[in-house]
This record gives C-alpha cells, structure tokens and sequence, in this order.
C-alpha cells in the first residue's frame, strides 16, 4: 500500500488533495518531525516554527516531560468514560483549580466543545439562578469574533465563509463591536435577558486585533454592573501566550468563566476545559453535559505536566520579554518599509500588516518565501501575517529568526 511507503513533499501532498476534504488551504510544505522550536519536512529541511499550532504548541514542539506523562499514562490506562471514575481526572482538576483560581473545572477535548460548554452553563445559569425567562436568555458575543467551527458557534461569527450555507443558525447571540465599552454598555442596557458576555481579550482571527487598554476591565466591570457573566475565551491567548499566565491578567480582571484548550496539553493531545466558580458550576447536574473522551487519563495526565512546565520555565516571562524584542526590531524595520506597515500583539502573539490589498496573494507569497527561508508562518484575512512561535524560543534563535524575516521582506519591497 502506497501510504507505507517513503513519501515526498508532493507525494503526501497529492494524497490529501485526492483523498481528503478540502477543507484547508495549507502552504505547501510536510512536516514529519518536531522538537522545541522547530519542525523538518519530509526531506530532511529544518523550519523556524512560527505559528505552533495556532497558539497550541507555546510549550515547544515533542517537550520530554509532556512527551513522558503522556507515554507513561498511555502505557497504564487511556480510556474509561465517565461512566467510571479514573485515578487521574481528580488531581488534574485539583492542579488546574488552584492553577486558575477557581472552584471546579468541567473537561473536554477541542475549543469548541469547551466553548459549546460554557454557552450551556451560561444559558442554564441564567435560568435557574438569574430568573430569565425560559428560551429567552442572550448572549452578546463579539464582531469579527472566532470561537469555532460548531453549528452554534458559526451561527454568530460574521465571517461569510465561515457561515454560509451552514443554516438554519442558533438564536440567542446579539453582536457587538469589540474594544467599544460604550458600545457594549448601550448592548447591555436595551438588549433583554443578557446571560453573558463572550471574548477573546485578544481577537486571534481578526489579525491579533489587541483591545485598548482598560477594555477588558471596563467590561468586566459591565458586565458586574448587569448581572451578566464574563466569558474569557483564552483558547488562543490563554497560558502564557501573551506574556502573562491569562491575557486577562494584563489587567487583572478575573472572568466568571475561563475557557481553555491548545496549549493547555502542549499541543501533545486534545484538551480543553471550562473553569468557573461553584455559584456557576454547579448548575451542571448528571446527565446534562459530557464528552467520551473529556477528562480521560491521558489527557489530565498530559494537561498537568504541560502546565508545570510552563511554570518551570517561565514560559510567560520569556514571552513578555521576547515579545518586546520582537516588536522592537520590526519596529525599526519597518519605519524605512514600503511593504509591512505595522507589526501589533502581545507577548509573542503578533501580526504584521502587509501593505497591500486584503484580496492581493502579497502576505501568501511572503509566506511562501519565509519557508523558502527556513521560517513557517501563515497569513490571516488576506494581508496580515501572524507570528507566533513556541514560547520555549531563545532569544539567539528569535534574533535569527527576526533576519530571516527582515530579509525575506526586503525582496518585496517595491
Ligand atoms: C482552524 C483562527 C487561530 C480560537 C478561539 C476557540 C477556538 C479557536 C479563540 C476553537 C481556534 C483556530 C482553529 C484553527 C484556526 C485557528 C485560529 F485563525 F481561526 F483564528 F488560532 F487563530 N476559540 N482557533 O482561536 O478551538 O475547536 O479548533 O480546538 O484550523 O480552524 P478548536
């Protein structure tokens, strides 16, 4: 069978165009091996990764302790639903609370199963404790948001691709524009039965769109002022992404719910998870919300030692400082650009915006000469490019990293 043999880049290539969905329009490059900040395709070519699975792999790519936990519970005990109880799903929810600071923790395995979780908690909330009437409760979510790919969830996304043809949509999601606290209070003021409120404190899709500071705070403080629950989706931004452990301890603001996955488990397994406190949680009785694989051995196994590494190495710190070395020098290239106009984000989740039209392939080919060039990352909405390595980065390999950048945007300029 042809799939056991060696392969070529175009060999795998052809394989997936014939046998798979087209669902993904990736560059065109196969990766067979990874470890910390770099991954080689299929003939043996070493790459500079710089997305880490869109914010998935913060703590490098195969980490021998995330790589350990996982092998060693694999080898004990996978599975038992939670028709059971298993040895392991109890310590990963007492490790995590403390982690984050909340009273209980409810387990899955994708994004947006956990933010599928928190839209029924919230919901569910709003009925029995906060008194709204049944079928009535809203959610504001915001424009331009991502959260995933459910039939609910693309029901309030705004992008056309994302949404079309996947009707009839879930009600109860009003929008409102993001960064705007006026906006949101004028929302929360004529809008009926609002349960919560869901954001990203960083919109990753949008093109690493940072709110002003006191955003999130101010909405926050909203959302106490109505009753409403603050949803973080730190899918993306969470653990230590953007130079904090959250993004919302920027400005230490505390979410009624916190919703996690990605890097929670190092990119080595599914993870995710919803956190929230007792008053919230425990609206969630037997029978009313579960996954097969959510909360399985592996995965609190998995999720545990891939948040003490992020400890042990202050994975946040190096971020922060990274990340400002990072802008810094872009910065300085960019001041004599014609083709990058800006570089914006956090930590080390950042963008550039690439001078040129959204509809150009500009940012595409780019992105094709930084592989060229050893380095990986993909463009967002047509013409920003997301840049965002493992956060395991030394800064020797982030000065390497800035020149194949720079060099690679001098051959476009005009
Ligand atoms: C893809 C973007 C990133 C997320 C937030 C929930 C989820 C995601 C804030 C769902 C997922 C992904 C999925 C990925 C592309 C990607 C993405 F470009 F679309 F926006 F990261 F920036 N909340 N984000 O960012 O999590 O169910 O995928 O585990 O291929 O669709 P999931």
């Amino acid at each position: 069978m042809q799939v056991l043999e060696k392969l070529t880049s175009a060999d795998a290539i052809a394989l997936e165009a014939k046998h798979g969905a087209h669902n993904y329009h990736p560059l065109p490059v196969v990766l067979s091996r990874g470890e910390g900040v770099y991954m080689w395709d299929v003939e043996g070519k070493k790459y500079y990764d710089f997305l880490s699975a869109y914010s998935a792999v913060n703590q490098g790519h195969c980490h021998p302790r995330i790589v350990a936990a996982m092998t060693k519970q694999a080898q004990t005990l996978t599975l038992t639903s939670r028709a059971f109880h298993n040895d392991m799903l109890g310590r990963f929810e007492a490790y995590a609370t403390e982690f984050f600071g909340f009273d209980k923790l409810l387990p899955m395995n994708t994004g947006a199963e956990a933010v599928e979780t928190a839209i029924k908690i919230c919901r569910k909330w709003a009925y029995e404790k906060k008194g709204i009437p049944e079928e009535k409760a809203n959610i504001v979510v915001c424009e331009n948001n991502f959260h995933g790919r459910t039939t609910t969830i693309i029901s309030f996304s705004n992008d056309e691709e994302a949404r079309k043809n996947f009707g009839p949509y879930t009600p109860g999601f009003v929008k409102v524009a993001y960064d705007d606290l006026d906006a949101l209070e004028t929302v929360f003021k004529n809008t009926p039965h609002i349960a919560g409120f869901l954001v990203e404190p960083i919109q990753g899709e949008a093109g690493v769109y940072v709110p002003s500071a006191g955003y999130l705070k101010g909405a926050k403080a909203l959302c106490e002022e109505y009753g409403i629950l603050f949803i973080a989706d730190e899918i993306q931004t969470g653990i230590a992404r953007t130079g904090k452990i959250l993004a919302v301890d920027h400005e230490e603001v505390k979410p009624d719910m916190l919703v996690l996955g990605k890097a929670l488990s190092g990119g080595a397994y599914p993870v995710s998870a919803v956190l929230a406190n007792d008053s919230i949680m425990e609206v969630i009785k037997p029978g009313q919300h579960g996954s097969t694989y959510g909360g399985n051995p592996v995965a609190a196994a998995v999720a545990m030692e891939a948040l003490q590494v992020v400890l042990d190495e202050d994975l946040a710190g190096n971020a922060e400082r990274l990340g400002a070395i990072f802008r810094d020098k872009l910065n300085t290239y960019i001041k004599t650009s014609s083709i990058a106009k800006l570089v914006r984000g956090k930590g080390l989740l950042n963008a550039i915006v690439i001078n040129d039209d959204p509809e150009s392939s500009t940012a595409w080919n780019i992105c094709l000469a930084l592989k060229e060039n050893g380095l990986l990352a993909k463009p967002t909405h047509g013409n920003i490019i997301r840049f965002a390595p493992p956060l395991v980065m030394t800064e020797d390999q982030l000065m390497d990293c800035v020149s194949i950048i720079t060099n690679t945007l001098r051959k476009f300029e005009k």
